[in-house]
């Protein structure tokens, strides 16, 4: 019989809605509970790539808009060989931000389909299990002001959130919307759980490819 797999789990949504608290969280937690799991951020700012689009975001570079997306793709890319390995050897890979970020902020600019936007992630990793950390512009404001990067304003925002509703759409993928305005502690126990159950479910099924 074939190892078990770990599984790929990716948590999105808005500005400020914990999603690297929660990832944190959740991988310390797996890792006392005795299971092997491992966290990626995305955008990964330590590779050539993820400096190009540190530089981006922090407005020290302009890059063209298609260019900019391709590069966000391109660092999730980079690190598929690794995913893989890892999720074959039994690890379970928990990731901050995904494609689904890169198709939404890309998306949010308009003059760009989402079709469009999608086809550079089209066969990366498929997530397991798509967290969405759902919380309201007015409670994401009560945990401080917006940073000076680049697509920190709220209309651009709202246009972001439009897009994730598109992307959400899709009945292929497991989406689950969490409401992000709990607690910490308590939002932690909550996706710890679904994490885990489906954790259980696909570690006997084949690593799918996205939006194939
Ligand atoms: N981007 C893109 O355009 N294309 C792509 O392909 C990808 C990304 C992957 C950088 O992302 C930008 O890149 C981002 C999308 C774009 N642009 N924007 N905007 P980033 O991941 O580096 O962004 P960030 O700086 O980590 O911010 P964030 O992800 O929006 O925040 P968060 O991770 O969701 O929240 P947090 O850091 O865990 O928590 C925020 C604060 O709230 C902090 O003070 C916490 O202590 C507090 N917090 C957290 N949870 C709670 C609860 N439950 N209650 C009260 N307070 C809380
Ligand atoms: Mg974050």
């Amino acid at each position: 019989m074939a190892a078990r797999r770990g599984a790929l789990i990716a948590l999105e949504g808005v500005d400020r809605a914990g999603k690297s608290t929660q990832c944190r969280r959740l991988v310390e937690a797996l890792r006392d509970a005795g299971h092997r799991a491992d966290l990626l951020r995305f955008p990964d700012r330590t590779t050539e790539i993820g400096q190009l689009i540190s530089s981006y975001l922090g407005r020290e570079k302009n890059l063209e808009d298609h260019t900019i997306h391709l590069l966000f793709s391109a660092n999730r890319w980079e690190h598929v060989p690794m995913m893989k390995e890892k999720l074959h050897q039994g690890i379970t890979v928990v990731v901050d931000r995904y494609a689904f970020s890169g198709v939404a902020f890309t998306s949010a600019k308009g003059n760009f389909g989402l079709e469009w936007c999608k086809q550079p992630d089209v066969g990366l990793p498929k997530p397991d299990l798509i967290l969405f950390l759902q919380l309201s512009p007015e409670e994401a404001a009560e945990r401080g002001d917006f940073g000076h990067e680049r697509y920190e304003t709220s209309s651009f925002q709202e246009k972001v959130l439009q897009s994730f509703y598109c992307l959400m759409e899709d009945k292929t993928l497991n989406w689950k919307t969490v409401n992000a305005s709990k607690s910490i502690e308590d939002l932690h126990r909550e996706i710890k759980s679904i994490a885990e159950k489906t954790m259980q479910e696909v570690q006997n099924k084949p690593l799918e490819e996205l939006w194939k």
